[in-house]
């Protein structure tokens, strides 16, 4: 395997998520984007990708004060890439700014010849290949990637075509899935056939997630030989996203946990959590590394929970920074549940068997439990009627409970 790592565009790539229009937050301050780089360093990533300075000068600004604030943290290996197009400007004001390394890249597709750029192969070899040639020559330890963007659906000689006239100038060659259509036997094949042409140029993959597959392609990417896999905090990225370093993090450690050993792996939620803080938004359900995944609301489920949650949690997902699980009293709740509650939380003295009568009663309510109606609100009224006592409990005991629901 040739893993080298996440290059994190959370920055980058992540900013042009529409949560940052569902949120109405549009773009990340310099202190979240502060804060987010502080986590991301402590979790293990190293190279980070940015907007070229020119896309804005908020965004450029930020990117002088991020840098000095990351060297004041004096972590080695830090590594900021400038997401380029292949033009002077761009390549210009990225080195201008201190940027490590660009990541440059340009359509060929069809599509793009006609809708995009307007540049035929030819033109596209051409140019490309000046530039690059051009950059590498005055910039000799430039770290520089080429990517062609929408690889998956651009013939693969056409690719080559591009990609013989530059390996030798680049660091790393780009195998983007811009509108997500890759599938683990297309990744596999195509990064076998890069490996045996460019045996000493590392691959990078980013993986869109329209059909839901970038994570299981970022994982065959690995498999197959791809040094880098662009990722980003809750796969962050334009339309559904691409591949959450979390989510990949979790799985990487099930498959060949070796290549987790440079990730502090209890990171991981605090991460996802301080997103949500910023975005103002829970944690993704989708994403593997959240409460949601630790959350139990059938009564079959709670009690098997209650009694033993590696019944439904086969994960160990306090590894990833998840301390807690949560069983939520509902409409599918059972006696199980609304034992334990009214006796652990609420401190009633009851049986099980009266636990039983007071569920079916709550259960006959379900229809009526919503937002202004909690189901906690509904028990409570429905236990007032069975006049059970209360569990002498000492204050000292009390301070010494785990949970603390107040
Ligand atoms: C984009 C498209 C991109 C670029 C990826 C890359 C893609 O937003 O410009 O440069 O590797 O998916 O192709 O995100």
């Amino acid at each position: 395997m040739s893993f080298k790592g996440f290059i994190d565009t959370t920055f980058r790539d992540g900013q042009q998520s529409p949560l940052m229009f569902d949120s109405y937050k549009y773009r990340l301050t310099l202190e979240n984007k502060k804060n987010l780089i502080y986590g991301l360093i402590r979790l293990g990533v190293r190279n980070f990708e940015f907007f070229a300075p020119n896309v804005s000068k908020s965004e450029a600004q930020d990117f002088i004060e991020i840098k000095d604030y990351v060297a004041s943290l004096k972590i080695p290996g830090i590594r900021f890439l400038a997401h380029c197009r292949c033009h002077p400007n761009d390549i210009k004001e990225a080195i201008k700014a201190g940027f490590d390394g660009l990541n440059l890249y340009i359509g060929m597709t069809e599509f793009a010849q006609r809708f995009s750029h307007g540049m035929n192969m030819k033109e596209i070899i051409i140019n490309v290949k000046k530039i690059i040639q051009a950059t590498r020559k005055f910039y000799p330890r430039l770290y520089l990637r080429f990517s062609a963007e929408d690889s998956f659906r651009t013939p693969l000689n056409n690719i080559f075509r591009m990609y013989n006239e530059i390996h030798e100038f680049v660091d790393t060659l780009g195998i983007p899935d811009t509108v997500g259509i890759a599938t683990p036997e297309t990744v596999a094949e195509r990064i076998k056939a890069f490996k045996i042409r460019y045996p000493k140029v590392d691959i990078e993959c980013h993986f869109h997630n329209d059909r839901g597959l970038s994570l299981i392609n970022a994982l065959k990417a690995i498999e197959t030989g791809a040094s880098y896999i662009d990722t980003s905090i809750w796969g962050m990225a334009e339309r559904s996203g691409i591949t959450s370093i979390t989510a990949l993090l979790l799985n990487l450690y099930y498959e060949n946990k070796s290549l987790c050993k440079d990730y502090d792996l209890r990171i991981c939620y605090p991460l996802n959590v301080l997103m949500g803080s910023i975005l103002k938004l829970q944690v993704s359900p989708a994403e593997p590394v959240s409460i949601t995944n630790r959350t139990h609301t059938a009564g079959v489920h709670q009690k098997a929970v209650l009694n033993n949650p590696y019944v439904y949690e086969a994960h160990n997902l306090k590894i990833f920074g998840v301390e807690k699980n949560q069983l939520l009293l509902g409409p599918l709740s059972g006696k199980n549940l609304i034992y334990y509650y009214l006796r652990e939380i609420e401190y009633y003295d009851l049986t099980l068997d009266q636990a039983a009568k007071i569920s079916q009663e709550f259960k006959s309510k379900s229809g009526e439990m919503n937002k202004k109606n909690k189901p906690e609100v509904i028990l409570k009224k429905i236990v007032g009627r069975y006049n059970l006592p209360k569990l002498s409990i000492k204050k000292e005991f009390l301070k010494n409970r785990v949970e603390n629901l107040d």
